[in-house]
Order: structure tokens, then sequence, then C-alpha cells
């Protein structure tokens, strides 16, 4: 999933993409690179940002849906809490709606989500975005979050949300430590064993400068964010929200190449391995 944010605020890409053309063009590129989903959002929910208005929201998003349906055919996602942005965003093409909030933003969340029939992704968020790093808490957060998705998932369900469209997310830096985030993806495996399938989002994230204080500018934790996106993979998330489609596309491949090489080496080896030794 490559990341498109039309917002003048984003931690990484805010403002480079406001103008419609500048969007598309971005877009573009994102396709080129190898994204099978575009995430368009118009409200920035990094730590301390202001929430934004409806028809502010509408406006950014709107006309970039439009535009981009009209010239690719890329499955497009809406980046929202609000049910009014998600209505709008899948008549204009989008068949995806990627809420933070994981449908508690809204109570009309889920009902709104059955009726359109689109994707969803639920995703964990403690607190709300202007003050949710303050001092996030958790006993055991792996078993919170976990419960806390099942819960929404139900909720969805319940409301009448098919079971083969429901994503979870566990959200990584909405509300969390880095000690949080680091055990959310140490545990991926808690989250993906619910049977729905788990998107992971921690590119560029504030948890990768934690690590590598040098790292202050979103675009120098690359490193950080395909380490990531690679142990995403191997624990079986089914999608990942990034900013560098291409290099992540590409360190997958090679990933993937890897196993592939050990498991014709284990195959054709004449001691299996575990075995003892002849
Ligand atoms: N992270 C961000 C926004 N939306 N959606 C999901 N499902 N998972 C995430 O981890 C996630 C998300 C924050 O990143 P970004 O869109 O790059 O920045 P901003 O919120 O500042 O627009």
């Amino acid at each position: 999933m490559g990341v498109l944010n039309a917002t003048p605020d984003s931690f990484s890409d805010g403002g480079r993409f406001r103008a419609l053309d500048d969007a598309l063009a971005q877009a573009d590129r994102l396709i080129a690179a190898g994204a099978d989903i575009l995430d368009i959002g118009g409200e920035s929910t990094r730590p301390g940002a202001a929430p934004v208005d409806e028809s502010e929201e509408l406006a950014r998003v709107i006309p970039l849906i439009q535009a981009l349906r009209a010239r690719a055919t890329t499955p497009l996602s809406i980046d929202t809490r609000k049910p009014a942005v998600a209505r709008a965003a899948v008549a204009a093409g989008a068949t995806m709606w990627n809420d933070v909030s994981a449908q508690t933003f809204a109570p009309d969340g889920p009902a709104t989500a059955a009726a359109l029939g689109c994707e969803i992704v639920l995703m964990h968020m403690q607190g709300q975005p202007a003050t949710m790093q303050r001092a996030p808490r958790y006993d055991d957060v792996v078993l919170e979050v976990t419960a806390f998705l099942a819960d929404r998932a139900r909720a969805a369900l319940a409301a009448g949300v098919a079971r083969d469209r429901i994503w979870l997310d566990p959200g990584i830096g909405f509300g969390k430590t880095l000690a949080h985030n680091l055990a959310l993806i140490a545990g991926l495996d808690r989250l993906i064993a619910l049977g729905f399938p788990v998107a992971l989002g921690a590119s560029r994230k504030g948890m990768i400068r934690a690590i590598d204080p040098a790292a202050a500018n979103p675009g120098e934790r690359l490193g950080g964010s395909l380490a990531i996106a690679l142990a995403g993979a191997r624990a079986g998330v089914a999608m990942l929200r990034v900013h560098d489609v291409r290099e992540t596309v590409q360190a997958l491949r090679v990933a993937a190449a890897i196993d592939a090489a050990r498991q014709s080496h284990d195959q054709g080896s004449p001691i299996a391995p575990g075995a003892p030794p002849p």
C-alpha cells in the first residue's frame, strides 16, 4: 500500500502533494514502483495533529480520487475517520476504508461500512492524535491491542460487514512508546492468529528515530522502515503501508528469493534439517 497524503501537515510527505498535479504525479510513481493499492489521506493523524473539518477533508481527497479513478485501475483506499468522507470516497471510486479509529470516531461507522460493502482496515489507537503520545500506558500491549481489534471486528461483523472484508492493524506509533511498538511487531503472530488479514504501517515513523537518534528527518528512516517491513512480512502481515514503495518491493523480493533458495537447499540436502548426523 503506497501512502499518498493530500495534507499540508503529514509528518513525512506533508505539503508535497497538495496540488492535484503533484499528487497525480506521485500516484504514478507509486504505481510504477509496484504499489498494489494507494491510500489517500486528507487529515494528518501524526502525534499532535489538529483535527480537520469534514468539508476541508472532502475538498482535499475527493477530486484526487476522481482524477485517479479516471486514469488508473490501481485500487484506492481512503484514510479517514469520518463516515461521510468514506461514503463520498467510495462513491468516487475507492474500494477500501482505512480507519485509524477502528470505527469508533462516529457511532455510524460500522453501519456505514456495512452499507458501503467496501473493505475496511480497523486500526488500534490509544487516545486521540493531539495527545496520544503524552503518556501511553498498557499492562500488556499485545494482549490489549489484540483484544481491542477482536472487539472492533466483532462490532463490524454485527453491523453486517462481511468477514472477508475486514483487515486489522496494530497502529504503530498511535499512543505507543518504542517498547510498545517493538512488542507489537515482535508479537504480530498473536494478532494474525485472530484469522483476519493484518496490515502494518511503520514507514518512516518516530520509533525508528527512537532507535537511531541521527535519523531526525523522516526521509532518513528508509533502513529502519525496511527492517520493520521484512519483520512484518516474515510474521505473515498481508499488507505494508509504506512511503518508499520501490525499495520495499525490492526488499521483499530479495527476501522471498532467499527463502526459496533455502527451501530448495533444504529439500535437496541429503540430510534433512534437524536430522541426527549419519
Ligand atoms: N499510519 C498513519 C496514517 N494512517 N493507517 C493505517 N492503517 N496504519 C498506519 O500505521 C497508519 C495509517 C500515519 O502516517 P502518515 O499517513 O504517513 O502520516 P500522517 O498521519 O501525518 O498523514
